[in-house]
């Protein structure tokens, strides 16, 4: 078989990348090990920046999005017992974010891929790559007991972080920056109606909490929990329980309890490849780096990378030139690091980390006043929450 782009992985970066290249007459064809379904179970990221938004526009697939999606201006910040909202529409110029599931954000794109009747191939097992170091790249996977082989132009590893392209990248040609947090995020999924209007973080003396939603009718709870925990150690009770303690007391009047219909613990890193491209492979999305979820940039990262990567395909089928796909990596990893930076920041300010006594708390607290009563230390936030622009330039 033989396509121009092989995707490997049918996440929102496959997926997207995808979409965009159909829409611009580019063949490629998509690898999954896992099936749609298993997919759509993993619940992910809630927070769209408007370039990822754009992004769904670009690919046709945005019209669910704004019909569902809820459009937020700005967000509370919770320290001292006390809540300070951030008004990110008013510091930004008018720039919002929007709240919309990955799982939703995945399923249009899926939905999108099949009415187009382009090839996605679930439980694509033992995927290989090979060769992308030659102007012919190949891509081996087995399925229905028969190995499979792919020709193409390029290879799209947007196969997450434990994907196999970035693992068959030389060790000689790749670098890598890790910082792993000592500590988890217990997420907990409930059809509840959110206990605010808009996104709540919380720096607490027992640790961080994040209270977010996915709709009017449905939350997403986040608490800090030691790496050590393990998610069968924690009954919805004793979630709610530890929630409260960590809320304001009119938060703590308004939240409303319930069953939880998923629940997990996700670890916390600061993870980034050095470069994302390999011969004829590229690396998009969580497969090139991965951000602490704090700041809500993961999926926005991922989002941003595709488009570049596009970028570069278009202008290489088009215009015949290999000045965008050569510039890719240098492009993406610019805005990756900022991203990086201001995740990793945000996760320091607000969670409670070991041995550091309870002075640490202290600066964190002062910070935050600091940031909270200063318009050019709230306009830092606000900006980059939102997210920095494609072409942000320096
Ligand atoms: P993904 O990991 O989503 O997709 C990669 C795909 O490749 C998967 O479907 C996988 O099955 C497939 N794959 C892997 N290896 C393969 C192989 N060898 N062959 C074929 N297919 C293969 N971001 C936020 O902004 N906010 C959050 O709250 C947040 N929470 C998260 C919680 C968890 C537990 C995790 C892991 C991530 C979270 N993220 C969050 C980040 C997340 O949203 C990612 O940024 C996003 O999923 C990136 O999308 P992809 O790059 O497509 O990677
Ligand atoms: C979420 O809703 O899953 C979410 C929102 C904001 C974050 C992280 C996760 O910073």
């Amino acid at each position: 078989m033989r396509t121009q782009v092989a995707i490997i992985g049918a996440g929102p970066s496959g997926l997207l990348l995808g979409q965009l290249l159909h829409k611009a007459g580019i063949a490629a064809i998509v690898l999954e090990r896992q099936t749609g379904d298993y997919v759509l179970t993993r619940i992910r990221a809630g927070i769209l920046e408007q370039v990822c938004i754009d992004l769904m526009d670009e690919a046709g697939v945005g019209t669910r999005m704004h019909k569902e999606g809820l459009v937020h201006g700005g967000f509370d910040m919770l320290f001292k017992g006390e809540r300070h909202r951030i008004d990110m529409n008013k510091l930004t110029g008018g720039k919002n974010v929007m709240v919309y599931g990955q799982t939703e954000l995945t399923k249009d794109l899926m939905d999108a891929r099949a009415a187009a009747g382009l090839t996605t191939v679930y439980e694509a097992a033992n995927v290989q790559v090979h060769d992308f170091d030659s102007k012919n790249p190949r891509v081996t996977y087995e399925k229905d007991g028969k190995t499979h082989e792919i020709q193409c132009d390029f290879i799209a590893g947007c196969d997450g972080f434990h994907g196999v392209c970035r693992a068959s990248a030389p060790r000689s040609a790749i670098r890598e920056y890790e910082k792993v947090d000592p500590f988890g995020w217990l997420g907990l999924l409930s059809d509840t109606p959110p206990v605010h209007e808009e996104l709540i973080y919380a720096n607490s003396s027992r640790g961080f909490a994040l209270c977010s939603m996915r709709s009017e009718t449905r939350s997403r709870y986040y608490l800090q929990v030691p790496l050590t925990d393990k998610v069968e150690e924690w009954s919805d009770e004793a979630f709610w329980q530890e929630l409260r303690l960590r809320l304001d007391p009119e938060a703590r009047e308004q939240l409303v309890t319930g069953p939880s219909i998923e629940k997990s613990i996700a670890p916390l890193r600061s993870f980034v490849t050095e470069p994302l491209r390999f011969g004829r492979m590229f690396l998009a999305g969580d497969a090139g780096h991965i951000v602490p979820p704090t700041g809500a940039k993961g999926l926005n990262l991922a989002a941003t990378d595709v488009k570049y990567l596009f970028n570069g395909l278009v202008e290489y089928y088009q215009d015949k030139s290999e000045a965008g796909i050569d510039r890719y990596s240098e492009l993406a990893l610019k805005r990756i690091w900022r991203a990086e930076r201001f995740s990793w920041w945000f996760t320091s300010l607000m969670h409670r980390f070991p041995n550091e006594g309870e002075i640490a708390q202290k600066f964190q607290e002062a910070e935050l006043d600091y940031l909270i009563h200063s318009e050019a230390g709230s306009r830092s936030i606000a900006e980059n929450y939102v997210g920095l622009p494609l072409d942000f330039g320096h």
